[in-house]
């Protein structure tokens, strides 16, 4: 069954036209956790779908692109691409007053799209180690009953420390060097677009949820882990995350 949860902390003035947003993804972060972020920051309720694989099957053809997430407006034809919604929302929330995406600064755009191309080179880095685990392993070059052979899970294993002792240093190296100079968030004292992206990322990453990538990997990079819980310590963001009565 598809569950529903409503935002908690949404406020909307008495003069705002109400509008609705359903956002119909699986019962995971993935790709819509950003736009689901996004919309929590900007205080703007939303219905957040979750869909179950079986139900997923029934529902595939029918979708735009043959995935999820969709993002429907005012009762509208589904909208797919979270980028896409990311930063409609973004948008959105900057019409409220909540500069998530400052459509009429050109120069702060572009430093966020610069950070939002950053985020996407790290998720592009960190697909094939989190991907070979589970994905098709004919995609990767192996026999289709490569996959839990003891040879996969000593690839899967070298495919994940080669990311941790490798990439994970640099882009963590990258970012450091970006929060240090802004003291705040990836472009500014304030949280934009880019920090949704990036933060289900890194939480991904100390999750304990992907073998081999250790919960403290993030341990060595101070200033990202400040960032985290700055991220995290903002009031609706914390309340987004507070476990749920169901
Ligand atoms: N570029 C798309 C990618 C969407 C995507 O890859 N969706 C995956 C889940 S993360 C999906 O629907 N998989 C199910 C399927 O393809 O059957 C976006 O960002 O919205």
């Amino acid at each position: 069954m598809t569950s529903v949860h409503r935002a908690r902390q949404a406020k909307t003035s008495k003069t705002e036209p109400m509008m609705t947003i359903k956002l119909t993804y699986f019962n995971i972060q993935g790709v819509a956790e950003k736009v689901r972020l996004a919309l929590v920051l900007a205080g703007i309720p939303f219905e957040d779908v979750r869909v179950s694989n079986a139900e997923w099957g029934a529902m595939k053809l029918s979708t735009p692109y043959g995935q999820l997430p969709l993002m429907e407006i005012d009762g509208g034809k589904p909208i797919a691409q979270s980028e896409a919604m990311l930063r409609y929302v973004g948008s959105l929330a900057t019409a409220k007053g909540i500069p998530l995406y400052p459509t009429s600064d050109p120069d702060r755009l572009l430093a966020i799209e610069e950070a939002c191309g950053l985020i996407g080179d790290l998720q592009r880095e960190w697909r094939v180690p989190v991907g070979i685990g589970f994905q098709d392993p004919t995609l990767y070059g192996y026999p289709p009953d490569f996959r839990g052979t003891e040879a996969h899970s000593a690839v899967v294993k070298a495919v994940r420390a080669k990311f941790c002792t490798e990439e994970l240093p640099k882009y963590m190296g990258f970012l450091s060097k970006r929060l240090s100079a802004s003291g705040g968030f990836l472009c500014g004292a304030e949280p934009t677009i880019a920090d949704c992206s990036l933060v289900p990322v890194l939480a991904r990453f100390i999750s304990g949820g992907v073998d081999h990538v250790p919960r403290d990997c993030l341990e060595p990079y101070p200033e990202v882990v400040a960032y985290l819980q700055r991220f995290m310590a903002i009031e609706a963001v914390k309340e987004w995350y507070a476990p749920k009565e169901e």
